[in-house]
């Protein structure tokens, strides 16, 4: 008997086919969390968990942000849903001017998805037909990089590099980049890591043995969140824009992860300096309240398709709740909590103490290597022989019993908390993840 099936009126757990998750395991010993405040969840039998990952990388703001909540309520009563197919409310407008405002400059055209796998495909969609509208029609291939993660759509899937998300499943043409994780070189190097740039020339190469005239768009991550927190290395992702550049590939950043304020700025093509055709955005737009998600592109690729007959559809795609005028309303409700709270860029402030945070578990029991950028951290064990992933989900399940929420893949654990977080509740996340791993054997 767990402790969900004691309580009165616990529904059953078996129609809900979970997602990304062993549905039998976790069926056998549910985790269930029933609310919600700033930096902590509540577990369903009164547990207090500190929220060390942003639910999924998406709570930017804290949990329970009573602004939104309100803007939330109001916009279901005055205006629930409006088609914006051929018509629109107000909201849409006001919140693509407003994201223009925090954009990487010169991306300033807004489409509005309901997630980031819906971001990813519509992205990779608008480079197919932006080159097709220039008369090169023939760019219908794509690179992405072994290890990214570009949500679960078939063009998200095609361009992804993590083996599980694609092996059951048919794809798209996609050649990929070799992944930039190297931990013989790399291990508990501090933020950006300092080898890797040669392996930027490899999209020379790939564009070369595709023939470049064929490929319409590389996208990237500036940092792995799904694969383990990878940053890019020094100087990698000015190579990719400048061979991007030589041969009129488009370059994509998926800033699913690293978008609103992750890494100190706004976005991360502005931490790095360097600014994508096409960028997609997701999960913090709304502070994770609501679903929805944008794809921010260049003002130049949008005009493109501005030149036939004004009354011809210019892009034959767009979602029911493209631009839901409640998720609307969660967004700039986000947006005036991001401004007035300076949290766009606070992650900048606290990165330091992070790092240092973070680094302390170097020398812990299995740690093979740390890794970090902005409030971003990841903590890579060494696999178990023979049982890849146990000790990863051994050390994310104690973590959790002792009210700690971290995110797992494989035997890495990763870390990004709310924007909110102090610098107590930092040093509370790594010295509780410290103890627990000298507990894992
Ligand atoms: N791109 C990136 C870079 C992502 O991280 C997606 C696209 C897809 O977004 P949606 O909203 O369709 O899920 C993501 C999603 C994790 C984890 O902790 C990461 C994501 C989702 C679930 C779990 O590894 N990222």
């Amino acid at each position: 008997m767990t402790v969900h099936q004691t309580l009165k009126n616990a529904p059953s757990l078996d129609a809900f086919w979970m997602p990304f998750t062993a549905n039998r395991q976790f069926k056998a010993k549910p985790r269930l969390l029933a609310s919600a405040k700033g930096m902590y969840y509540r577990t369903d039998d009164g547990r207090e968990v500190l929220d060390g990952c942003a639910g999924l990388w998406c709570v930017n703001a804290g949990h329970g942000r009573q602004e939104i909540a309100e803007a939330v309520g109001r916009q279901v009563s005055e205006l629930d849903f409006a088609p914006t197919f051929q018509m629109a409310h107000p909201l849409a407008f006001r919140l693509a001017e407003r994201l223009t405002e925090i954009a990487p400059k010169g991306l300033d055209r807004i489409f509005f998805t309901n997630s980031g796998s819906e971001s990813v495909d519509t992205a990779l969609k608008i480079a197919f037909a932006y080159h097709r509208v220039r008369g090169e029609g023939q760019r219908t291939k794509l690179i992405g990089r072994e290890k990214g993660y570009h949500g679960v759509g078939f063009g998200g899937i095609s361009v992804g590099g993590l083996v599980n998300n694609r092996r059951m499943f048919p794809t798209l043409q996609a050649d990929h980049l070799p992944h930039t994780l190297d931990i013989a070189r790399n291990a508990f190097s501090k933020g950006t890591p300092p080898h890797g740039l040669e392996l930027a020339d490899s999209l020379e190469g790939l564009l070369n043995l595709h023939g470049p005239e064929t490929v319409a768009a590389v996208i990237v991550e500036p940092v792995a969140g799904s694969a383990g927190v990878i940053p890019a290395p020094e100087g990698y992702l000015q190579k990719l824009r400048a061979t991007c550049d030589k041969y009129g590939v488009l370059l994509i950043f998926d800033e699913v992860i690293t978008g609103f304020g992750r890494l100190g700025q706004p976005f991360a093509a502005q931490y790095f300096g360097v600014t994508p055709d096409l960028m997609t955005t997701a999960k913090g737009i709304t502070n994770g309240n609501l679903p929805m998600g944008a794809v921010f592109a260049r003002r130049e690729i949008h005009d493109t398709f501005m030149t036939g007959p004004e009354t011809a559809i210019e892009l034959f795609h767009g979602y029911t709740y493209s631009a839901h005028p409640v998720a609307c309303a969660a967004a700039l409700a986000t947006l005036d909590i991001y401004k007035k709270e300076a949290l766009l860029t606070r992650a900048a402030d606290l990165a330091p103490t992070y790092e240092a945070a973070v680094h302390g578990m170097k020398g812990l029991p299995n740690v093979i290597d740390i890794r970090n950028l902005g409030l971003m951290a990841a903590v890579e064990l060494r696999p178990r022989e023979g049982a890849p992933g146990a000790r990863g989900y051994e050390a994310m399940v104690k973590a959790f019993e002792s009210g700690l929420l971290v995110r797992l893949t494989g035997d890495t654990l990763a870390f990004s908390p709310p924007l909110i977080v102090s610098e107590a509740e930092i040093d509370r996340m790594f010295s509780m993840m410290g103890d627990i791993l000298k507990g894992v054997a």
